[in-house]
């Protein structure tokens, strides 16, 4: 009879551990996703590694697109918080206005970690914790980059900003204009919002052609690479030759900018992974199970890539996105 007893618990055992192992504890997990929309290459990316993190984790992830407005956002939360879901991922299209809805998923006793972007809130304990790069450190990079590369001589800057109100484009602002603060002959002489799209931005960067002039223009820094992409297309429209006679630093590190690199068009980006829902599907699961509440930020690498590595870099990526 022993024996018997024995071997019973040793599977029950291996099945607790299989199922633990095997999801890391997640799987089971119903979470909601309020995902910004498709505006960018690494966004798309972002979706797409957070389908196949889920995937491995044995989650069930439901995503909603709010095609970059908060009130879709707002809207999906709501729904997920009726579905009754163990989690809410948000990626939240500007800082402010969140406070309400994310009292009632804290009513609900529903748990929301926040991807890529921060919030602005008189409330941290509204979300659990968040994953996001440091982007005032990212917009430092570029600015520090741009400021060493041009070296002493004059260099009149224009700047394509993110979308208004989110943390990045705050953040990235930030962090840019601290660092060319520093160098007297690197100056901005116009910055305005591409909203994260190639195709706004290309529009905005054939209006500072025209009203700074182009042959003034030293370089291009955009909050994102579809953006800087959108601005080589206007800058060769105009017969200017980007990477060479417009410098250019960008922010993603997406295949298409490594291309661009590759071929003498573009000269840097920062790179920002896209692998985000991973880290707090991990962190919900560790959560749900002891209750510790995680640290408020999960900060991800941020690394500057030059022309010398890009033919490389992109044959490393161009399947990933
Ligand atoms: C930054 C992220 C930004 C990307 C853009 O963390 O929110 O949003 O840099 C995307 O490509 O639109």
């Amino acid at each position: 009879m022993k024996r018997f007893v024995l071997a019973v618990s040793v599977a029950a055992l291996a099945l607790t551990a299989c199922d633990e192992a095997g999801s890391g504890g997640s799987g089971g997990m119903v979470v909601g996703f309020s995902q910004i929309g498709s505006e960018s290459g690494w966004r798309t990316a972002e979706t797409n590694a957070a389908r196949t993190a889920a995937k491995q984790r044995g989650v069930d992830l439901r995503i909603s697109d709010a095609q970059q407005r908060q009130e879709n956002q707002i809207k999906a939360i709501r729904a997920f918080i009726a579905q009754g879901v163990d989690g809410i991922l948000l990626a939240p299209v500007v800082a402010t206005g969140w406070d309400p809805v994310l009292r009632e998923a804290k009513t609900a006793n529903i748990p929301v970690i926040l991807l890529d972007r921060q919030i602005e809130t008189q409330d941290p304990g509204l979300y659990l914790s968040s994953v996001t790069s440091d982007q005032v450190l990212e917009g430092r990079m570029a600015g520090d980059w741009l400021v060493k590369e041009v070296g002493g001589r004059d260099c009149s800057v224009v700047e394509l900003q993110g979308t208004v109100g989110s943390s990045p484009a705050i953040a990235r602002k930030k962090g840019f204009d601290e660092a060319v603060a520093k160098a007297a002959n690197v100056k901005v002489v116009r910055s305005q919002s591409g909203d994260f799209t190639r195709s706004k931005a290309k529009e905005v960067m054939e209006s500072a052609i025209k009203s700074v002039g182009g042959t003034t223009i030293c370089a291009v820094y955009a909050h994102n690479d579809d953006m800087m992409i959108g601005a080589i297309q206007a800058l060769k429209e105009a017969g200017l030759r980007p990477g060479k006679d417009v410098l250019t630093v960008s922010i993603d590190a997406v295949p298409d900018i490594f291309k661009a690199m590759a071929e003498g068009d573009a000269n840097a980006t920062v790179e920002l992974t896209p692998e985000m829902a991973a880290p707090a599907l991990d962190m919900l699961a560790a959560y749900k199970k002891d209750g510790k509440a995680p640290p408020k930020w999960q900060q991800t690498p941020t690394k500057l890539y030059l022309q010398d590595t890009a033919a490389a870099e992109y044959e490393r990526r161009k399947d990933l996105y």
